[in-house]
């Protein structure tokens, strides 16, 4: 694309059915609004939209729990989550609702369309329905065994263990959620998406997209296995009885898929924000982005831009940088067992500490891999960064203004000047170039870079002062003195508006303390911003305070108290069981061990071996080079489920031919029985080849 005329920022909308957590916040909402408050900054035109979803067994399912009605849950969630992100500085221009009359009418009317084209495919199928509540079961209300990794909670539609996407039928074992009981298929129609016959023009169009501007790695590498495998028909139509009615006559008690009218709930919210709706959304000079967690890939860069395709009038998003996930004390987030940092807890725990959390989130935000939140690092940052660095620079300089000049810079003559200036090249060299990198970083959606730049930037002032000494210098040349703090000053100004993106909070008191009004930030965005004689200053107020153990420590205790639950709920389960263990082996040397030669691995490529049920064909990239293995895990793996997985391999056992097939090697398995799972505790970025000692 050219340059942009105007941006279109969206937030996934967070179902209505809990409270928001800090995993939540660093995935869409934190990102995005630096985003935003960046390109406002910078003078763009820009639109932040983002609202509650409101529909889908996501809704039903808490109503069910919570024994309220899913207009009770959504009227309960939808106000919390508003505050919350509210509170934290989350400037979105409008967060709407998608039970909403009006979201209503623009689903339908979009599901009108697809469907006087003939998009749809209508179909008659067999449905999993349970008999105790008369009802069909969405594929949310089916749980089972997951048939690619064995895991026993998975959903119909998807498993969370391994990722992959499925159909109820596919269950292993398959129970309602409703009544706890196997559910009986019977016939439903729906209404589908044949998404295999359009997938052409997306897979043009994600190519296409990666010559203007690259998407992240994980993010393309995703789309393209969806791609490669071929799509599937996918139901647009659901047997519910909340959610979008299908704008049908013969469609009674059915309403549209949540996740069709979930993103069209971007438009619709827009279309509630301004009259200049369609400006935004059809025309092509906008730039379109959609801030997202990973598990939502596939229906913001497949699906949805697959149906606005197919609708034929509306622009497509121009990068969709999902995050992935963050997890907790070296734990992974959960809902369900209550293992996370719900919004409205900090907020209460901490009061006004909003850009402390904003500081640590972007710190570690998870970018391009799972990052981690811990509290000693939320206190380390605290304590070390803000309070620190940037809240010690800003005090510092203020306060010495006051002491020595009353707040306010006297005249220095042009020898002062220069004495200064030479000493100070290095500042204004990292000054002059800061804007740049900070720009760059933001414009690459690599905010904790763009935090890092800002930072360093304090860092920078205080080593200033350190080398200057002007506590020092004060008693010999009070003119030279006046100029280091002026270029204090002048460094503090700049930190004070580039921290808008970030710390937005921050921000306004900086700015306050050194009265820059809106002139002046434009001065210091145009790099031109000088402190001259006459510039006065407040007096400091301080921006951060020390967090110490006493703050910390009960929070860290409460993670600990469910992660010991569940580790206790482990240990009874195990010892219920009847699991029984090989006995360990006779006692080896380590020169017996010394002779394996264990290397690190990633699997290339996998395929079934004809007429051999449990063999699979693999070939591994060993970093050295790549050896094809025969491997009996056919029956536990699809191939295209292992395809980039790591592992562990026997690089020196003799060759042996299986099946015609030369097997160069062996892949470590752990095994129970007919279980087997890779042993791979690998980083994502440990290279292939490594030997294992
Ligand atoms: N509500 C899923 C989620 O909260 C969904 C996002 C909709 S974005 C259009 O993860
Ligand atoms: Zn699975």
């Amino acid at each position: 694309m050219q340059t942009p005329k105007r941006y279109l920022v969206t937030s996934a909308l967070p179902y209505a059915n809990g409270p928001q957590h800090f995993g939540h916040l660093a995935g869409a909402y934190i990102p995005a609004d630096v985003y935003v408050r960046y390109l406002r900054m910078m003078g763009e035109e820009v639109l932040f939209i983002c609202g509650s979803d409101e529909h889908g067994a996501a809704i039903t399912l808490q109503a069910k729990k919570e024994g309220n009605s899913p207009r009770d849950i959504i009227d309960k969630y939808h106000p919390i989550n508003k505050a919350a992100f509210q509170k934290l500085g989350i400037s979105f221009d409008i967060y709407h609702r998608t039970s909403d009359p009006l979201h209503h009418e623009t689903s339908k009317a979009f599901f009108k369309v697809l469907h006087e084209k003939g998009i749809f495919v209508e179909k008659e199928s067999e449905q999993f329905y349970d008999e105790e509540y008369n009802q069909f079961l969405a594929d949310r209300y089916i749980k089972g065994t997951c048939p690619k990794c064995a895991n026993e909670n998975a959903y119909g539609d998807q498993c969370e263990k391994c990722g992959s996407d499925l159909s109820p039928t596919e269950l292993i074992n398959p129970l309602s959620t409703l009544s706890g009981k196997q559910p009986v298929l019977k016939t439903t129609k729906h209404w589908y998406l044949p998404m295999g016959k359009f997938q052409d023009a997306v897979k043009k169009w994600v190519d296409e997209s990666q010559t203007s501007e690259k998407w992240k790695k994980h993010v393309l590498g995703q789309c393209n296995s969806w791609l490669d495998q071929g799509l599937n028909d996918r139901s647009m139509t659901r047997d519910l009885d909340w959610g979008v009615e299908v704008p049908l006559p013969d469609a009674e008690g059915k309403v549209l898929y949540v996740w069709l009218d979930a993103p069209i709930g971007y438009i619709s919210a827009t279309k509630a924000l301004t009259d200049d709706w369609a400006t935004y959304w059809q025309s092509e000079d906008t730039k379109l982005v959609h801030f997202i967690g990973k598990d939502n890939i596939v229906f913001h860069c497949i699906i949805f831009p697959m149906l606005l395709q197919l609708h034929g009038d509306y622009v497509l998003p121009t990068n969709i940088p999902a995050n992935q996930f963050m997890n907790l004390e070296g734990d992974k987030m959960s809902t369900s067992r209550n293992y996370a940092v719900w919004l409205y807890e900090y907020l209460k725990d901490f009061p006004d500490m909003e850009d402390v959390l904003r500081y640590a989130l972007i710190s570690n935000m998870p970018e391009n891999k799972d990052s981690d939140f811990s509290w000693k690092d939320f206190q380390a940052r605290n304590n070390n960064e803000l309070v620190g660095i940037l809240g010690n620079l800003v005090n510092r300089v203020l306060v010495l203004t006051h002491k020595y000049f009353d707040g306010t810079i006297p005249a220095i003559s042009e020898e002062a000047e220069t004495a200064i200036l030479q000493k100070a090249e290095d500042v204004y060299d990292y000054l002059m170039a800061f804007p740049h990198e900070l720009d760059k970083a933001i414009h690459h959606y690599e905010f904790r870079n763009g935090l890092k730049e800002l930072i360093n930037l304090a860092r920078v002032g205080n080593k200033f002062l350190t080398d200057l000494e002007p506590w020092k210098l004060v008693k010999q040349d009070k003119e030279q003195t006046a100029k280091i703090l002026a270029i204090c000053l002048e460094l503090i100004a700049r930190l004070g508006v580039y921290a808008e993106p970030f710390l937005p909070f921050t921000a306004t008191k900086i700015k306050d303390m050194l009265n820059l009004d809106e002139e002046a930030v434009q001065r210091v965005l145009k790099g031109s911003f000088r402190v001259k004689e006459g510039y006065e200053v407040s007096k400091p107020t301080l921006l951060f305070k020390k967090l110490d153990d006493k703050v910390i420590q009960p929070q860290i205790d409460k993670l600990q108290a469910i992660k010991d639950a569940k580790d206790a709920a482990k240990k009874a389960e195990l010892a219920a069981t009847d699991a029984t263990y090989e006995p360990v082996k006779d006692t080896i040397s380590y020169e017996d061990f010394s002779k394996l030669d264990i290397r690190t691995g990633t699997i290339l490529t996998a395929e079934k071996i004809k007429k051999a049920n449990k063999l699979l064909k693999l070939t591994v990239d060993l970093g050295f080079e790549v050896r094809t293995v025969v491997s009996g895990i056919a029956k536990q793996f699809d191939p295209e489920a292992i395809i980039g997985q790591k592992v562990l391999f026997l690089a020196n056992l003799a060759p042996r031919k299986m099946r015609g097939v030369e097997s160069q090697g062996m892949i470590l398995m752990a095994a129970s029985g007919e279980k087997l799972g890779f042993v791979a505790a690998m980083d994502e970025e440990m290279g292939n080849g490594l030997m294992i000692s």
